[in-house]
């Protein structure tokens, strides 16, 4: 008898694994129920939801769109029909925010969810049970039930477009990727020393001179020169604010909300570059050409009120762009030596009663979160905005890591992880051997699967601070889109897993099984992507 009873549970355990792989969603949903008999999407299937609900209309458009992809046809809207998909906002549900029910039965599909968010997440999970591509086979899904919603709200993936420039139709499919796995934020870098990549109304010459630099790109990045006066730099590229406009808007039909970065007060050289005058030295120079430097000014000064007026007025354009929450203003890496020879930065120091340098750009960051706090908007930096004292409602984004995060969320500041280790995803992650150059440092599959955003010295309270985690895209060393996908695919997808899945839902083994469906989407798709670091065999 108790033989019997092992076999069946055995049995059971294996037709629920086996359909979890065959449905093979990722992230892993927090329950899936696989029943009998199957839902055939057909050119006469309808797509319905209540059109007096507005917000449904640009997922509704958007799911249209993306079967015609597949299919070639579009859904009508015939309410008489047998066949329909439907979804269902229904503000009132107890559904989690960001969540949905997705119902496959034989005649119907239903999404249903609180907000606009768990409807588009309910339709990413459908087009995973669907062929990626262009395709003449049936689009047959199996009945089920899904229940899910994501653990963490701050589901990021950052891009830094200022070493390599990457265009408007780059971010689009960046953005496709990361909304195929439920990612919701894109972190932005904007600025950096080689490159401003946003178009600012007031000061024009921020891309005409900013966004261009000396190409040494067929030289390692290390080994590239300082830029010599004469040269015509001729490498580079920037947004205008209409096509911000639009990638936002893209982003947004995909629940990804865009934190821009806009750098302060150090790697700025490209700004200083435009504008020389905002730095300590006042010197002309040019953008880096990458590399690391001695003698380039790279910093803002942060003796001189001007600066703070140029600052305010570009953040005021930004914040006109960018509907986020958050604005990220850097923070990082800044190289105090210029404000140590600096007459007006020491003179502040003095006037202001400062003790140091760290408490000088303590200074910096509570001057501009005060400004951004005046336009209804919190401000975010890397951990270095903690030295000399953070400012009083700064978020912190922990990337040496994650001390900076524990020690802001033991202060009840929020927080956002992204330690080097394993959330750099510039960082190799199957070789070095055979893989391209990187930056060093090195993350593999498994290392990111296994990451717990919430560190065990957190007590409940201060771990509810931990907004989510996010992956860091640094380019030095990724020229290409096909590098770019190769750096962030699969990873992505583990790290997919560790922001959206219940923590004790998480399975290494399951995960292996169902990247290789993803791995068949990729080669579908045309994309690059890593297969040497899954560590089990299938
Ligand atoms: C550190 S992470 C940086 C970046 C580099 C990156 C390379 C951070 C806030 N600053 O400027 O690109 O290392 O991995």
């Amino acid at each position: 008898m108790r033989l019997l009873i092992y076999s069946l549970l055995i049995m059971l355990w294996a037709v629920e694994a086996f359909s979890q792989h065959q449905i093979g969603i990722i992230p892993q949903p927090v329950s899936v129920e696989v029943q009998n008999g199957f839902f055939n999407i057909k050119e006469q299937t309808a797509l319905c939801y209540n059109v007096e609900q507005s917000e449904l209309e640009q997922a509704a458009v958007f799911f249209a769109k993306a079967i015609d992809h597949i299919s070639g046809f579009e859904l009508s809207h015939n309410l008489d029909v047998e066949s329909k998909i439907q979804l269902v906002l229904d503000s009132e549900s107890d559904i989690h925010k960001e969540g949905y029910q997705l119902t496959v039965k034989s005649n119907q599909i239903e999404i249903r969810a609180s907000d606009k968010a768990g409807i588009i997440y309910g339709m990413q999970s459908l087009l995973q049970l669907l062929p990626p591509v262009r395709t003449n086979a049936d689009l047959v899904i199996p009945c089920m039930r899904i229940d899910d919603y994501p653990r963490f709200k701050w589901r990021g993936m950052h891009l830094d477009v200022s070493r390599h420039f990457f265009g408007p139709e780059v971010i689009r499919q960046y953005i496709d990727l990361m909304a195929s796995y439920k990612m919701n934020v894109f972190h932005w870098h904007l600025v950096d020393d080689t490159g401003w990549r946003i178009e600012i109304k007031q000061y024009p010459k921020l891309t005409e001179v900013g966004a261009w630099r000396v190409d040494y790109n067929h030289l390692p990045w290390s080994e590239r020169p300082q830029a010599k006066p004469g040269e015509a730099p001729t490498y580079g590229g920037y947004y205008t604010q209409d096509q911000i406009k639009d990638i936002i808007i893209y982003a947004a039909e995909r629940n990804i909300t865009i934190v821009p970065e806009i750098e302060m007060p150090g790697h700025v050289a490209s700004a200083i570059a435009s504008y020389p005058e905002y730095s300590c030295s006042q010197k002309a120079q040019l953008p880096l050409t990458g590399g690391d430097y001695t003698g380039i000014s790279s910093n803002y000064c942060a003796g001189d009120d001007a600066v703070f007026t140029f600052l305010e007025n570009i953040l005021t354009e930004v914040v006109d762009l960018f509907p986020s929450e958050y604005i990220h203003i850097g923070g990082d890496e800044v190289n105090k030596n210029s404000w140590k020879k600096c007459e007006r930065c020491q003179q502040r120091i003095q006037d202001e009663d400062l003790k140091d340098e760290n408490e000088l750009q303590s200074y910096f960051i509570k001057r501009i979160e005060k400004f951004l706090i005046s336009k209804n908007r919190k401000l975010i930096g890397w951990d270095e905005i903690l030295e000399g004292g953070l400012a009083p409602e700064a978020t912190v984004m922990s990337w040496r890591g994650e001390s900076g995060g524990i020690e802001a969320a033991k202060m009840a500041h929020d927080v956002v992880m992204t330690p080097g280790k394993p959330c750099y995803f510039d960082h190799y992650q199957a070789g070095p051997e055979g893989e391209p150059l990187a930056i060093g440092g090195f993350n593999t599959l498994k290392t990111v699967y296994d990451y717990e955003p919430i560190p065990d010295e957190l007590s409940a309270e201060n771990a509810a601070h931990v907004l989510g985690a996010q992956a860091n895209v640094w380019t030095e060393y990724i020229p290409t889109v096909s590098h770019l996908e190769y750096m962030v695919l699969p990873r992505m997808a583990a790290l997919a897993e560790v922001v959206w899945t219940p923590a004790e839902k998480k399975d290494w083994i399951g995960f292996n099984q169902r990247i290789q469906k993803q791995f068949r989407t990729y080669d579908q798709k045309g994309q690059n992507y890593c297969t040497g670091n899954s560590t089990v065999a299938i």
